[in-house]
């Protein structure tokens, strides 16, 4: 295809999978997320486009679909992965982390699709694919804020579904589980990851089933998990 796709959140992990898989499958992949270097490695590989920007400010979100179209004069899917999380008691939390979480995970969903959807109106086509997490259906200790951040996310993007369906636009969430990637400060590729987590690629292929469903098909949510793990 000759589809032109905007992956958040790509210089690592789920969303560098997506980016690499998008890029494998004919896309052109533009790779969003605040490390210009890892971006720049991603995009030797994907011979797309590379922009360094904070998902979280609305220049910088305005800036990358201003960017894209000027580029390649067309925005066909908006991937929003781009999140953060950390996890504790509820007391323990800093009110400033609470904003660090809800400004990336919530906000800058809001802020790409802010800036993406008068596009897609326009042309009565696109896509967004958003990947929430498998707690934003249910809580968990330690989940306080990282939870409420996926409720949120995710009831952005119901509604959202439901606003754009009419203009021929579809919305897709993705509810993953345990992923083994650089989430939280962790590191992947831990002993036994392979049974506790799924792969950054198994998510990817669930956006490839996502975008590949007909015109008249929308799948509005997935959700997928490691056989080992409880929900
Ligand atoms: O995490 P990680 P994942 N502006 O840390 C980018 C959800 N999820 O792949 O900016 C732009 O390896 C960051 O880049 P950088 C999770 O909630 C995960 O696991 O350079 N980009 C990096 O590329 C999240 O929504 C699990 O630091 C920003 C990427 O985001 C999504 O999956 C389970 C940014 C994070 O890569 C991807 O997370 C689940 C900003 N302000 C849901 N801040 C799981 N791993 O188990 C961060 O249910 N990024």
């Amino acid at each position: 295809t000759d589809q032109v796709a905007i992956v958040t959140g790509a210089s690592r992990g789920i969303g560098r999978a997506i980016a690499l898989l998008l890029a494998l499958q004919g896309a052109k992949v533009v790779a969003v997320a605040r490390s210009a270097e890892e971006l720049e490695e991603l995009n030797a590989k994907t011979h797309g486009l590379a922009i360094p920007a904070d998902v979280s400010a609305e220049e910088d979100a305005q800036h990358i679909i201003n960017e894209t179209l000027s580029q390649y004069g067309r925005l066909d899917i908006l991937v929003c992965n781009a999140g953060v999380g950390s996890f504790n008691l509820l007391e323990n939390f800093e009110a400033a982390e609470w904003d660090r979480i809800f400004d990336i995970n919530v906000k800058g969903t809001f802020l790409l699709c802010k800036a993406a959807v008068p596009h897609f109106k326009a042309q009565g086509r696109g896509h967004i694919v958003g990947i929430a997490s498998d707690v934003a259906k249910r809580t968990f200790e330690h989940g306080t804020v990282y939870g409420a951040s996926k409720y949120a996310q995710d009831a952005m993007l119901g509604s959202l579904r439901k606003e754009l369906r009419p203009h021929g636009v579809k919305v897709s969430t993705i509810y993953p589980g345990l992923v083994d990637t650089y989430f939280n400060d962790s590191k992947p590729g831990a002993a036994d990851s392979e049974k506790t987590h799924l792969r950054p690629s198994d998510i990817a292929q669930a956006v490839r089933y996502i975008l590949e469903a007909p015109p008249h098909v929308v799948v509005d949510e997935l959700m997928i998990h490691p056989m080992t793990q409880e929900w």
